[in-house]
């Protein structure tokens, strides 16, 4: 085993006496060197899909991972048979770090997080415009979320053959998150995915959304050549059938990001949101909280955001904005 790096010196500061034994501590991992790294492109039972060095390999966690999940996106490291022949089946011994890890929970007050997906860097919240109706409040919450796994926001808005864009777009204005308008016939023109794909360039972009809005059928015209699956929205409820039920990650043609086709949602539940970090996605504002008392809801009386905004520092309108969002976490979805 490697005990010293490149720079004794510094490397020195690290290895101490250890008081219960006579080896030195050291920041090496001994197991595991020869592990290749995959990113984990989908989960099914237990079973993941990892790409290896421009292999698809299935592997499962080994037990030493104990209760750690690793989740679409996540880099893994694994060891095995890394041929992925069929029917082989590799170990994943370590999720490296994430740079981040987008969240939810199925209601505000279950304490349960699951992870949606793990080091993306854009969060496509699509969202059709008729069939099923728009609901701004699970857009508000997609939104809440993004801002607090540190993602930026993309609004996708689906179906304008069938509903106009505008009244969506004007109550967006103010928070000034890009967007994009697809329909049908530039979905089969191929103009749709050109218009999306010039937001995706470089990222690592997950779509959520509820069922039926058209997530796969957006996702499908990005990378034709992986078509999945997509499904029909019943005409008398407006709601889609729950067509996809994994998530997957695929690569944009020429190597020029990732989209994460997901499952529908029903809901988009903030229990683990901090609002803190809400407010750091309003530079205009953030500054103005320095006044603000301890713990500050941003939405009470001793509130200092108002007098920021009326000093002129900030848009009322942005301070409307962030406060609708923060509000959206103490309401029901459906109210
Ligand atoms: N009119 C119209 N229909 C669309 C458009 N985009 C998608 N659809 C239709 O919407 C339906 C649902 O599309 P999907 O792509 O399966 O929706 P999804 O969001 O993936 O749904 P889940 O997988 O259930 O979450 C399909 O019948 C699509 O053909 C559009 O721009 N205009
Ligand atoms: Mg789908
Ligand atoms: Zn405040």
């Amino acid at each position: 085993m490697r005990r010293y790096g490149k720079n004794p010196d510094e490397d020195d500061v690290r290895v101490r006496p250890n008081r219960k034994g006579n080896r030195p501590r050291t920041n090496i991992r001994p197991k595991h060197e020869d592990a290749c790294e995959g990113l984990v492109l989908t989960v099914d039972r237990g079973r993941l899909t990892c790409l290896i060095e421009g292999r698809t390999v299935t592997a499962m966690k080994a037990r030493e991972l104990g209760r750690k999940s690793a989740v679409v996106g996540d880099r893994v490291a694994v060891v095995g048979d890394l041929t992925g022949a069929k029917d082989t089946l590799a170990r994943i011994v370590r999720v490296e770090p994430r740079t981040s890890t987008l969240r939810r929970t199925a209601d505000d007050d279950d304490p349960y997080e699951r992870v949606v997906v793990a080091n993306a860097d854009q969060l496509a919240i699509v969202t059709a415009l008729a069939d099923p109706e728009p609901r701004p409040r699970l857009i508000d919450r997609c939104l809440v979320a993004a801002y607090d796994a540190g993602l930026d926001p993309l609004l996708v808005l689906t179906k304008s053959d069938l509903a106009s864009a505008d009244a969506l777009l004007e109550s967006y204005g103010a928070l000034g998150v890009p967007y994009v308008v697809t329909n049908r016939d530039e979905l089969t023109d191929g103009t749709a995915a050109d218009r999306v794909r010039e937001k995706l360039t470089g990222r690592m972009t997950a779509f959520v959304g509820h069922s039926g809005v058209g997530k796969t059928t957006l996702v499908n015209a990005l990378v034709p050549e992986r078509r999945r699956a997509t499904g029909h929205v019943n005409a008398v409820t407006g709601r889609g059938r729950h067509t996809t039920t994994s998530a997957l990650a695929l690569p944009l043609p020429g190597d020029s990001g990732w989209v994460i086709d997901t499952p529908g949602v029903r809901s988009f539940g903030l229990h683990h949101v901090d609002p803190s970090r809400v407010i750091h996605a309003f530079p205009d504002l953030e500054p103005g909280t320095d006044g603000c008392p301890r713990a500050c809801s941003h939405d009470e009386q001793d509130c200092a955001l108002d007098g920021w905004v009326a000093d002129g520092h900030a848009e009322p309108a942005r301070l409307y904005s962030l406060r609708r969002l923060l509000a959206t976490r103490e309401r029901r979805e459906g109210d």
